[in-house]
């Protein structure tokens, strides 16, 4: 992609179609958004943030509405369909479940019951999928390996566990092959599950503001239409907070806010970091932690999320930032952006008292192990392949688990680029990193899986068996066959029937 990379950014200038027929995101070149100027800017945003299409920045931080159960239920519609919708001031065409950017936040409480109607009227197959929760995977319920066809209505039912964590998951479009696509084109949002703030200490619960700080990023084509065709990771785009350029929080001096960091980016990372004040860390990909930490800087490959407590000492404006970011020496390099800025005045507050723990983490350390086994992820990036233990995704199944059992599993990136590691259902452990021992302070359902290195991770197959599937965030990855399933079964042998079966197809020529 490094030839590429500056006809790119000369082309999003002038807002053509980025038209790279290579798949794979190889190379080292920075690209630096181009400096197009925004509509509009306000006194509150501070200096115009680049961006690769004319923008409306520095307003106040809105966020999608927020849906949420009632009497154990969460019952939705959503009438997926392309058309237009405001993103960053301005009309683009994109994909959206309930007609608006992004689609709502979806508010539970454990044990709750979530039923989502979804009416497909794309001109493709879709699905859907609840990005960490663990249940069941199968059926009408998370299960990514069913294709919903155009004009079809398709139920699912997601019946959440009591003890389903508190903390930020999301929901995306899942279809092998149409990953990428539609999570670009805005098939994504939030789901948060009740009980995180209960466990603050009392004065601080009081009077708190929590916001969601969903990171994406656009690339658009002439048309003013997300690019979902060929997109080239390492291309000038535009990132922004709920669908906002660079928007404006506001805070008292020593006030101490919630924030629900998730990056529902297709491909991109970002490295956050807020003004030079600590990220106070409460729960990890909803996991609420066992030691809360503080970190000046927090990686969020594709995927992640974190929940945090951020608390301004003094007035002035921060900026939310993403910093450079090199995914390795075949990755991308992304450079550094403006998220979102915070500006702290008034009178100021008594800082409230900060949590130390948020509860007791399950701890995989002493778990007896069943199985041990070796998961090498490799890449062809030129052919833009993308390979788990030499296959490509062939909707065959890899491990068959046995229920209830812990496996231990060293996951080997053998390419010249990080990605990030997922799977569904079950969260883990990590054990070690780089043969470094790695002291966890929650289980977690992305790791960063280091260029020409490797993670340790435990894992335990609980309550649910049937197939699932663990791949690459980087969905770009995960369409071009980084991805693999496991089916966890009662005895932990094959399904007999398995043998004749035929799971999801991978899509072609998408
Ligand atoms: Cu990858």
């Amino acid at each position: 992609m490094k030839k590429l990379a500056l006809a790119l950014a000369a082309v999003a200038l002038v807002g053509g179609t980025v038209a790279c027929g290579d798949k794979s995101d190889g190379g080292s070149t920075t690209t630096t958004a181009p400096e197009v100027q925004p509509i509009s800017t306000t006194p509150e945003g501070g200096d115009a943030v680049p961006a690769t299409f004319p923008t409306v920045q520095g307003l106040p931080l809105t966020e999608p509405p927020v849906l949420q159960s009632e009497n154990g239920v969460l019952e939705v519609t959503f009438d997926v369909k392309e058309g237009e919708y405001e993103v960053g001031g301005v009309k683009v065409k994109g994909m959206s479940f309930t007609g608006s950017f992004m689609g709502p936040t979806l508010l539970l409480t454990p044990g709750d019951t979530l039923k989502i109607n979804l009416i497909n009227n794309l001109s493709q197959p879709t699905n859907l999928h609840e990005h960490g929760f663990h249940v069941s995977p199968i059926g009408i319920s998370d299960n990514v390996l069913r294709v919903m066809q155009p004009s079809s209505d398709s139920p699912i039912l997601v019946e959440t566990p009591k003890d389903l964590a508190a903390g930020t998951y999301w929901y995306h479009a899942h279809l092998h092959g149409l990953t990428e696509a539609q999570v670009m084109a805005g098939l994504f949002g939030t789901i948060v599950v009740n009980g995180l703030s209960e466990r603050l200490p009392a004065d601080l619960q009081t009077g708190l503001k929590e916001h969601l700080v969903a990171l994406h990023d656009y690339q658009l084509d002439k048309d003013n239409a997300i690019v979902t065709k060929n997109i080239d990771s390492n291309a000038p785009t535009t990132r922004m907070v709920n669908g906002m350029v660079n928007p404006v929080l506001t805070s008292q001096p020593g006030q101490t806010q919630l924030l629900r960091l998730g990056n529902f980016s297709a491909d991109i990372w970002y490295r956050l970091e807020m003004g030079g004040t600590k990220f106070s860390v409460l729960a990890e990909d909803a996991n609420p932690v066992g030691k809360v930490v503080q970190r000046k800087t927090l990686l969020l490959p594709p995927g992640k999320r974190y929940d945090v407590l951020v608390t301004w000492p003094e007035e002035g404006s921060y900026k939310l930032r993403t910093l450079t970011f090199n995914q390795g020496p075949e990755g991308d390099v992304y450079g550094e952006q403006v998220l979102m800025t915070v500006n702290v005045a008034g009178e100021p507050v008594v800082t409230p008292t900060q949590p130390t723990t948020m509860g007791a983490m399950p701890d995989l350390g002493a778990a007896e192990v069943a199985e041990r086994r070796t998961v090498v992820f490799s890449e062809d990036n030129k052919a833009g392949k993308f390979f788990i233990n030499g296959e490509q995704f062939n909707g065959k199944t890899m491990y068959t688990p046995k229920l209830g059992t812990v496996e231990e599993w060293t996951i080997k990136n053998v390419t010249g680029e990080d990605h990030p590691f997922h799977i569904h259902v079950n969260d883990y452990q990590v054990m070690s990193v780089n043969g470094q021992p790695y002291s966890a302070v929650s289980l977690q359902d992305i790791v960063r899986l280091p260029a020409k290195g490797e993670v340790v991770i435990r894992q335990r197959f609980a309550d649910y068996t049937g197939k699932f599937v663990f791949h690459c965030h980087i969905l770009a990855h995960e369409d071009n066959g980084m991805m693999a399933i496991v089916d966890v079964t009662e005895d932990g042998r094959p399904d007999p029937s398995d043998a004749t079966s035929t799971t999801m197809a991978p899509m072609e020529g998408m």
